[in-house]
């Protein structure tokens, strides 16, 4: 398992927060997602042979939250 931290600077409420919790939880090998609103900050644990970080970043900006790795 493989934990990354993203920062997406337009996550600003619940709405986001189930969004973007939707949409990785849908990505194969994602086994949890959690949104930090505060923060904007979004931690991801996925199986690295399933899934690549790559993925999970392209899907954020398909769901309008375009992201970047701060950590992992
Ligand atoms: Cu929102």
């Amino acid at each position: 398992m493989r934990s990354v931290e993203l920062s997406a600077m337009d996550i600003s409420c619940n709405h986001c927060k189930n969004t973007i919790e939707n949409g990785i939880t849908g990505i194969a090998g994602v086994s949890s997602v959690e949104v930090d609103i505060e923060a904007k900050r979004v931690t991801v644990v996925f199986d690295e042979y399933r899934a690549k970080t790559d993925t999970v970043l392209a899907e954020m900006a398909e769901l309008g939250y375009p992201a970047e790795v701060i950590a992992g």
